[in-house]
Parts: C-alpha cells; sequence; structure tokens
C-alpha cells in the first residue's frame, strides 16, 4: 500500500502530521502538500504559471514534499509522476473544521480527494469539528484513529470507481465516539456578513465575514451524524446533475 497524505492547510499543519503518522501503520507514506495555507480555494487546476516541487519535512523530522500549487495540484503533480511509485490512496487532512453540505465545493481538503478519484485513485477527506474560536492545541488523535480505521476499511473493501469519502470527525476522543456512521451530504447554514472597509486612501475594500457557519442537524446527514458524536463518512461522486430536475426541464417549450 503507497498512500499519498495530503492537505489544504499547508505543510506545516498540525493536522498533516496527525494523517502521516495514523496512515504510517498501514503502508508507505508519500506527503505532498502544499507550501501554504489554501482553505477554501475549491478544485483547482493551476495552468497559467509552473508549479515548484520543493524537498521539504514535517516537524517530526519526517521527509515530505511541498509545492506552490493548490491541494488539487498536488495530486495530479504526485499521481501524473512526481512521485514515481504508483499511489494506491490518496488520503487528504485533517483539516481542522468539518466540511460538511455545501462546503465540499469550497474546501480544498475536499477537493484534494476529488482529484484522486478523477485519476482513478479512491480518495479520503478527513476534516475534524473542532469547537468555535478554539485558540489552544487542538488535538488530532481522535480525527487520526477515524481517518485510520476508514483508510483500513477502504483497503479492505475497495471504492466503487469514481466515488470518494468525506470523513467528519466530531471533537472527542476516540473512546467517546458513538461509532461510524454512513451518511449523505447535509445542510450547513451559512452567516456569511459583509464588511466593507476604506483602505488609507479612501477607497473601499472588503472582507467576506460573519459567523461561524452552522448546520441543520438532521438524522442520516454528515452534520446531524457528527452533532450527535458519530464519525460521519460520506460517499461523494462529482456527478452534480440534478437528476430530479430532468423531467420537468424536459418539459419546457425548447
Ligand atoms: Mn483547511
Amino acid at each position: 500500500m503507497h498512500i499519498l497524505v495530503t492537505n489544504d492547510d499547508g505543510i506545516s499543519a498540525p493536522g498533516l502530521l496527525a494523517l502521516a503518522a495514523a496512515m504510517r501503520p498501514l503502508g508507505k507514506v508519500t506527503v505532498l502538500a502544499p507550501d501554504h495555507n489554501w482553505s477554501a480555494s475549491g478544485h483547482v487546476k493551476t495552468m497559467n504559471r509552473p508549479l515548484r516541487v520543493f524537498d521539504a519535512q514535517l516537524s517530526d523530522g519526517s521527509p515530505a514534499l511541498a509545492s506552490d500549487g493548490a491541494p488539487s495540484d498536488c495530486v495530479a503533480l504526485a499521481l501524473l509522476g512526481v512521485v514515481p511509485e504508483p499511489v494506491d490512496l490518496v488520503v487528504s487532512g485533517i483539516n481542522p473544521n468539518a466540511n460538511i453540505g455545501y462546503d465540499v465545493t469550497y474546501s480544498g481538503t475536499v477537493t484534494a480527494a476529488m482529484e484522486a478519484v478523477i485519476a482513478g485513485v479512491p480518495g479520503i477527506a478527513v476534516s475534524l469539528d473542532s469547537p468555535d474560536g478554539f485558540v489552544g492545541t487542538l488535538d488530532f488523535s481522535g480525527a487520526g484513529r477515524a481517518a485510520q480505521v476508514v483508510a483500513r476499511q477502504v483497503i479492505r473493501y475497495g471504492l466503487p470507481a469514481g466515488v470518494l469519502l468525506n470523513v467528519n470527525v466530531p471533537y472527542l476522543p476516540f473512546e467517546r465516539f458513538r461509532g461510524f456512521a454512513v451518511t449523505r451530504h447535509g445542510m450547513r447554514v451559512y452567516r456569511d456578513a459583509l464588511d466593507a472597509r476604506k483602505d488609507p486612501r479612501g477607497r473601499p475594500y472588503y472582507w467576506i465575514g460573519g459567523e461561524h457557519p452552522t448546520g441543520i442537524p438532521e438524522d442520516g446527514t454528515d452534520f446531524g451524524a457528527m452533532k450527535a458524536g458519530y464519525v460521519s463518512v460520506t460517499p461523494l461522486h462529482l456527478d452534480l446533475t440534478a437528476y430530479g430536475a430532468i423531467e420537468s426541464l424536459r418539459q419546457w417549450e425548447w
């Protein structure tokens, strides 16, 4: 088993170190991650500038590769040959915030796993629902063990073609998880607000700010399971077709 580990928070993020450590008992681990934070960068393919790959180190001293590309670029680079040995599994994370519902379209963590699936390699994205406004050192140990369980299952059972797993972990010790729940994509509730300011020359600039998003804790969904103390495992595919709308659109007078 050769596992590629990446993230969207950058090569020095503690969640990346925790994920690499959690994957090592399962096989050979190669880390290729962005050289800076790309959170909420979406699915990127860098086409108008060259990409660089540098030798780097994780904070435990283990060797890694860093790139100035986006998370999805890192996966593409690795699978296209920057990492010479074939990759069997791509695992991305551990993101310090949950990626539920529509977050998956913003998330660099999830789009890295999407890139793997496009290349025909199983992909897993792992995110931790850490507390709002938490400023201390996050404990990734429960999420690391959860990621290891999910990766073992993927190695054992395989994933259907075109399917990636979006894993969201409650901020609890491993022993306190209520279990693993296979879920569907739920509803995020965004509370974005425009913060308009003026620069020193009087010109306006904007931040998209507001409060942390919340969600609707419906049964069977990613958000519902995670808030109930389960590790949420959502199978995703990239076919965004609204199948339920096809028939009604065909009724339009074209
Ligand atoms: Mn992130």
